[in-house]
């Protein structure tokens, strides 16, 4: 082709090119302008966020459980990396995406995960549904990038965990991710431009958005009565400060399963439409983990989100360290005297088994609890927690003492109200106090032998 025919010829494609796009892009504004137009008049609009009676009547329902598992489980579990796999490592992307055609989780057994978790002394569990690497563990019809169609497995392991946490009366919660780094529409923000393998899109965000609002429609009404969603990923826009429309998105939650409880993992102030508050490896309060926490501790329930090893949420196989039971006890004392819940992540093998370690520290919590579950579950706050020795959690005129760190013979616990009694929450045994104006000093028996903590229950009055 000559060369000004061949000229002429790319100027006119890419003007061609070049008004195609620009009218794609108006195409997907106008589109996501009538979208939102039409949901904010049907949603939120201008409204402040009322919860209804029965959201109440689920967030203190909630709050009582104080103890669940999170799972993050992916076919990222394969490469033993963790869930940041596909960024972290740098990979090329397509032989990620192949990794998926060998996903079969052999041994993966729900009624074995809700047995141990129940054996654990958890409530409610939160599993991952689909992270930021975009693929489904659940049959969506929306995608074939799902554990049905993708795999060889081709089992719906989200409706077997269902059915089996609906049968034993076990909480279902799932986590979100808003980021996604596999679909052309989603407009890539902080992780395309940090990790070169991603490629960067505008997207088209209104198709995002409804495809995101369909799935959450397909887990709002395929697997029955779905506890809360744990939202995840606004970090990827936090510079841009893309407007997600989340008020429209939780307001259709809200519609499709009243009950059903939002949360956001943002470490900002509470915004519209959520239910609870998460903190990620910090009680409320905190910022030892670096997220900032900017928003404080708000009224809304509580939940701080912990790894069970160091280091990972999805299954890494250099980092296996577990955390004691002794651990795990002493993090849900301190969790639960903040009045929070644990929520203690876990990452299966890419085989569907829990890692042993893993397993025998969720067994020694669960002893523990079957012991002294009743200072936990149930509870608010304690008047003092945080302390150099442990914590507390009250219900009603009871005040759990739960020293984690014995202090000696004598401890002085600065209290507003009177304490009537305190005994050994374990046998009943009195323990001796003196009462002083604005607390009281206890004389504390020699700690028992293999006892992670020394449980007292005092009983009080308001002065
Ligand atoms: O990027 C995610 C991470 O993979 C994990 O899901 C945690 C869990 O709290 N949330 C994000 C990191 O803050």
């Amino acid at each position: 082709m000559r060369i000004s025919k061949f000229l002429s010829r790319s100027i006119v494609l890419a003007v061609i090119g070049l008004i195609t796009t620009t009218a794609n892009a108006q195409n997907a504004e106008a589109n996501l302008q009538a979208l939102f137009a039409k949901s904010a008049t049907e949603s939120s609009g201008n409204r402040e966020y009322v919860p209804t009676e029965e959201n109440l009547q689920a967030r203190k329902e909630f709050e009582q459980k104080r103890f669940g598992i999170f799972i993050h489980w992916g076919y990222y579990s394969m490469p033993g990396q963790g869930e940041w796999v596909l960024t972290r490592s740098n990979v090329p992307v397509d032989e990620y995406l192949a990794l998926a055609s060998a996903f079969y989780p052999s041994k993966f057994n729900a009624k074995e995960w809700i047995d141990l978790f129940k054996e654990a002394g958890a409530k409610y569990m939160c599993i991952t549904s689909r992270h930021h690497d975009g693929f489904s563990m659940f049959d969506s019809k929306y995608t074939d990038y799902d554990i049905v169609d993708a795999t060889p497995f081709k089992r719906d392991i989200l409706k077997e965990l269902a059915d089996e946490c609906h049968k034993q009366d076990f909480g279902l919660n799932l986590y979100y991710s808003h980021v996604d780094w596999y679909r052309d529409d989603y407009p890539t923000g902080w992780s395309a431009n940090e990790y070169n393998n991603l490629k960067k899109h505008e997207g088209d965000y209104a198709s995002y958005y409804k495809f995101m609002n369909n799935q959450l429609t397909e887990l709002l009404t395929n697997y029955g009565k779905i506890g809360g969603i744990w939202f995840d990923g606004v970090f990827d826009h936090r510079r841009d400060s893309m407007d997600w429309h989340f008020p429209e998105q939780f307001d259709m939650v809200h519609k499709l399963q009243p009950t059903c409880l939002i949360a956001n993992n943002h470490h900002r102030a509470i915004q519209y439409g959520e239910d609870f508050q998460i903190f990620e490896r910090d009680l409320p309060g905190e910022n030892k983990s670096g997220f900032g926490n900017a928003g404080g501790v708000s009224e809304l329930p509580l939940e701080t989100c912990q790894q069970i090893v160091n280091g990972s949420w999805g299954y890494h196989l250099n980092k296996m360290d577990c955390k004691s039971p002794a651990e795990l006890i002493g993090m849900l004392i301190s969790t639960a005297g903040k009045g929070a819940n644990l929520l203690l992540n876990i990452g299966p093998r890419p085989n569907g088994t829990i890692p042993e370690p893993a397993a025998e520290s969720l067994r020694g919590l669960g002893k523990w609890l079957d012991k002294y579950g009743e200072t936990i579950y149930g509870t608010k706050a304690g008047d003092l927690s945080g302390q150099s020795w442990g914590s507390t959690t009250r219900k009603s005129d009871k005040l759990y003492v739960h020293i984690t760190n014995h202090p000696g013979k004598d401890l002085y616990m600065p209290l507003d109200c009177k304490v009537k009694s305190a005994k050994m929450f374990i046998d009943g045994s009195p323990v001796k106090f003196d009462q002083w104006k604005h607390g009281i000093q206890l004389q504390l028996p020699d700690p028992a032998d293999g006892e992670p903590v020394m449980v007292i229950e005092l009983t009080t009055t308001t002065k």
